[in-house]
């Protein structure tokens, strides 16, 4: 890897970046959170777009760990990559698929000739993911990819507490 990280206290959706990553749900049909947030500021462009690939190659949904690219309507970025993260369960490793989730919206991000990225911290608000855990999973992830092309990831959290959380893991 050989992209800058950097950490970000603010708001996923206001960030001028080529692909912003949204932490979907597998309808993507839209939600609370980051999905709320993005489809409420990017407006129905995003949504239809969702829709199509529903009519099309995800008639059965978004399976959890991988991820998909749509405009980002009238976000300040250029496309969304929908990602769907698991959900935390005590009983059950789930952390392969919190992995994947960054490896595959990545990967889709090169593809898309993407230099700069958003990521929220997937899975740790509705889905129920301890934020240090969810913090190491990303930064270890990313830090792993190859990800020719990009040239800064930014990890963009809601407060005050996560952006603790992330810049431990980050060191
Ligand atoms: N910008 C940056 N971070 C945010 C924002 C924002 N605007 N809003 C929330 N966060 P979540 P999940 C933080 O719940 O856990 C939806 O209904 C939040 O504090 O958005 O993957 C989907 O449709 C938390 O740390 O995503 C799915 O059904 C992190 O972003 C489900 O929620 C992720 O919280 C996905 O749940």
């Amino acid at each position: 890897m050989s992209a800058r990280l950097v950490l970000v206290q603010g708001d996923i959706t206001r960030q001028d970046v080529d692909a912003v990553v949204n932490a979907a749900n597998s309808s993507l049909l839209g939600g609370g959170g980051v999905d709320g947030a993005i489809h409420r500021a990017g407006g129905p462009e995003i949504l239809a777009a969702c829709r199509a690939l529903r009519a099309s190659h995800y008639g059965r949904g978004l399976p959890t760990g991988q991820a998909v690219a749509t405009t980002a309507g009238r976000l300040p970025a250029r496309h969304v990559i929908h990602t769907v993260g698991p959900r935390w369960s005590a009983t059950e490793d789930r952390s392969d698929l919190l992995a994947s989730c960054y490896r595959e919206s990545l990967r889709t991000a090169v593809e898309l000739g993407a230099r700069t990225v958003a990521f929220p911290a997937i899975s740790t608000g509705i889905y129920g993911w301890p934020l240090d855990d969810g913090a190491r999973i990303a930064v270890r992830t990313v830090r792993a990819e190859a990800a020719p092309g990009i040239e800064e990831i930014r990890f963009v959290v809601f407060d005050e507490r996560a952006h603790e959380v992330f810049a431990r893991a980050l060191k």
